[in-house]
């Protein structure tokens, strides 16, 4: 059941709740997850080891055991059958035709003086993917983080995922990071697999960036290694927040609003309505369907935590409601959806329609779904290509152009008390 949620009299509180549905980290968290890396920083491979038989339960003699094999891949591959790998083959094809339009260019100008100036864009070299291990495993999350990756031109990218006794990874992650083009995995998860690549040790090495979702362990480990490594963002549990007018079908409102609210018991699931008499028909519908779904206690628990329905008195509202949630996903289910994508100005991703649920984007439309949520789409973006590179910008100046500049520069600098600056300059132009 959804309950109405009176956002007029109440919206900072609904707001507030709406974003507080991260686990916070806690001081001893912290600590432990502080005392890994410093195990790992000193000892290596040695403390893998030992953390790989402690938490994962997983023995291995040598380091190099920690290593994914080619075989071990292939025989991923081919468990998880053609049909499976046709369908991650099709994935990979619609993420890319989305992502390749992210891909930014060099640029350079020539001045007519003789300057030169410009920007390179490149990739970062080194990547990690934190893949989790358990049932928040999706081999869609290693194509959302891979491909834009790859497509920036990021050289090294690897995956580090948790491994359980029997030391195997999931078939579907393998045959994932096959698609991807990704040939190197590590059996290290947990603060220690973060500590790992942040700090780089015999058999695994250093990277640049780490990416990817994980437990509050893994959470706060990429935190508390940002610095030395950069970071994504810490994506909170989803949330999708559907704009509904007095012809949308409850039918798929019911759905979509339970799609998002079995991922977690803290995701959150919201109505914005001009129809008080849809929120009973979707009410109706919830129960209807619950019926054939597996998933429901979470669906309830969350539903009941983080979901409702708030009733407007007109579209142009529904979107001033939807923008200050600012929801990871947002459905606009109205008469023409297209017109309505100027009044929308925080939202993870925007889907138009009623053949465009969100689900679809979660695998296989092209957008991505690695989203910022809790609110947190008022000013953070999709994961996408521009994640993985960094820009260098470059300028050159002729004699004859600096000297034009001296005399300001040089001031600027005696402003700024930094006579060493103002002499850079002006030794170039001392008579011999
Ligand atoms: N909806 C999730 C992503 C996901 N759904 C992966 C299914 N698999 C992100 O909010
Ligand atoms: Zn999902």
């Amino acid at each position: 059941m959804l309950k109405t949620l009176d956002f007029k009299g109440n919206y900072e509180d609904i707001a507030a709740k709406f974003s507080s549905r991260k686990a916070d980290i806690s001081k001893q968290v912290s600590e432990a997850v502080d005392s890994i890396i410093d195990d790992v920083k000193k000892n290596g491979d040695k403390a893998l080891m030992k953390y790989c038989r402690k938490f994962d339960g997983f023995m291995i003699e040598d380091p190099k055991e920690l290593i994914v094999t080619k075989k071990e891949i292939l025989e991923g591959v081919s468990e998880v059958g053609k049909d499976f790998m046709r369908i991650l083959e099709r994935t990979k094809q619609q993420i890319t035709d989305f992502h390749k339009h992210q891909v930014d260019k060099s640029w350079s100008v020539y001045k007519e003086n003789g300057v030169m100036m410009g920007q390179i864009v490149r990739g970062l070299e080194n990547i990690a993917l934190y893949v989790p291990g358990g049932t928040a495993t999706y081999p869609s999350t290693v194509m959302m983080n891979a491909i834009p990756a790859k497509l920036a031109g990021v050289k090294n990218l690897v995956i580090i995922t948790p491994v359980k006794e029997d030391g195997k990874v999931n078939p579907t992650i393998l045959a994932a990071a096959y698609v991807c083009g990704i040939e190197t995995i590590y059996k290290v998860g947990g603060a220690q697999g973060v500590a790992a690549v942040a700090v780089g040790t015999n058999t695994i090495p250093k990277v640049d960036k780490i990416v990817g979702p994980g437990n509050i362990y893994v959470a706060t480990a990429k935190k508390n290694c940002y610095g030395m490594v950069d970071i994504d963002m810490v994506a909170g549990p989803s949330e999708i927040l559907i704009v509904a007018d007095e012809k949308a079908n409850p039918k798929y409102i019911a759905a979509d609003l339970m799609s998002q609210a079995e991922h977690d018991k803290l995701a959150s699931a919201i109505l914005v309505t001009t129809c008080p008499a849809l929120v009973d028909e979707v009410n109706q519908e919830l129960q209807r369907q619950m019926a054939y779904l597996s998933r429901t206690e979470i669906i309830e628990e969350s539903l009941a935590n983080y979901g409702g329905a708030i009733l407007v008195d007109s579209i142009e509202e529904a979107f001033e409601v939807s923008n200050y949630l600012a929801p990871e996903h947002l459905e606009v289910l109205v008469e023409n959806p297209l017109n309505t994508l100027p009044l929308i100005h925080n939202a993870g991703s925007i889907f138009l329609g009623e053949y465009t649920p969100e689900p679809l984007g979660d695998y296989m439309s092209g957008t991505n779904h690695v989203l910022p949520t809790g609110g947190t789409a008022k000013f953070y973006s999709a994961l996408g290509v521009y994640d993985f590179v960094k820009y260098s910008s470059y300028s050159y100046y002729p004699k004859q152009v600096l000297s034009t500049f001296k005399d300001d520069v040089v001031k600027f600098a005696k402003l700024e008390g930094l006579d060493a600056h103002a002499n850079s300059v002006a030794v170039r132009f001392e008579e011999e």
